[in-house]
């Protein structure tokens, strides 16, 4: 692979990272993959932590954690973690996005990691108190992310399912759409983005945060994976040979199964201190949020190297053009 770089109209926060594991008031170690939404006066992040991990990595503990903000940049963590999931068969819920719907309503998904299985789960709440669970979805599937109005008569949702023999059985994960009348029943499933489509990508994609409508289409934001057997201790595992980068497509408003362009070269690659060093797994970002601002700025809210929280930003018309010059 050609070596990669960020997009000159990406520009990361000088006060990156913006929430770590020292702002939480309560047991935490990593504080990374926020889902962001803006609504009532304010912006609210419901973020991942995990903690208490046993010597050999092989368990921890999960919770969602909530921390408000007036400007998108200071935040102050809730004095308690909101949500968590673990009966019999969950383990763990984890990667929140947030979506505030036409009608005001705000909804988390989620992934669910349960002993037959990764599922991908949709929650509404009010208050970011209560969260009454809509739908889980079968194994396995996650990363899935709601467009913020029905497009027809449809609800519609981003899902990344992980296929065990695509491809002779080779780790290939694409991006995939379906449709619901009401959140709860989900069909008409159709692949939407491909691993091969994606130059900077040769494991898998995921759904990045909530389509965004534009003029140009739905701007939806991805995650791309490279692997490269070269690359050896990258973190606190023996052996980690992954690279998460982001990209961006556009989706036809009424036909959004129809990618109208997608970038050919990734928006953000990790190059700096906190996504390439130091962390539970380098060379990670994960962005589960964006605010776009009425001045045409795009927050992009992300988890770097699955450690902490960072902020980078963008301006819309510079972002459409980035995506527009790489029509399909
Ligand atoms: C993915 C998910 C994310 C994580 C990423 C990098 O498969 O588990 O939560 O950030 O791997 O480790």
């Amino acid at each position: 692979m050609e070596p990669i770089t960020s997009s000159t109209i990406i520009h990361r926060h000088p006060g990156n990272p913006i929430l770590t594991a020292a702002d939480i008031p309560y047991p935490a170690q990593l504080i990374f993959n926020a889902g962001v939404c803006k609504t009532r006066g304010q912006y609210w992040m419901v973020f991942r932590n995990d903690f208490n991990f046993s010597e050999d990595l092989r368990h921890s503990e999960t919770n969602l954690g909530l921390a408000t903000s007036s400007d998108g940049i200071h935040w102050q963590a809730a004095p308690q973690p909101i949500f968590s999931m673990a009966d019999a068969d969950i383990t763990r819920a984890y990667d929140p996005r947030l979506v505030v719907m036409e009608d005001g309503t705000i909804y988390l998904c989620f992934a669910v990691d349960t002993h037959h299985g990764v599922r991908a789960g949709i929650a509404r709440t009010e208050d970011f108190e209560h969260f009454e669970i809509i739908s889980l979805s079968l194994p396995e599937n996650r990363n899935i992310v709601l467009f913020p109005q029905k497009i027809g008569s449809r609800y519609v949702r981003l899902d990344r399912p992980f296929p065990v023999y695509s491809r002779g059985g080779q780790e290939r994960f694409d991006i995939w759409i379906s449709e619901s009348p009401d959140l709860v029943y989900w069909g008409q499933s159709k692949l939407l983005l491909a691993v091969e489509e994606v130059p900077f990508a040769n494991t898998k994609l995921g759904p990045a945060a909530p389509p965004i409508r534009t003029e140009a289409g739905w701007l939806a934001l991805f995650h791309a994976v490279d692997t490269d057997p070269a690359r050896g201790k990258n973190g606190w595992e023996a052996r980690w040979q992954k690279r998460y980068t982001v990209g961006a497509m556009l989706l036809d408003l009424d036909q959004p199964w129809k990618v109208i362009a997608h970038t050919r070269q990734p928006l953000m690659v990790p190059e700096a201190d906190y996504e390439i060093g130091g962390g539970y797994r380098n060379n990670v970002i994960f962005p589960c949020g964006t605010v776009l601002e009425d001045n045409g700025e795009l927050k992009i809210y992300y988890g770097a190297a699955d450690t902490v929280t960072c902020l980078a930003t963008t301006n819309l018309d510079d972002l459409l053009g980035v995506i527009l010059a790489n029509k399909v």
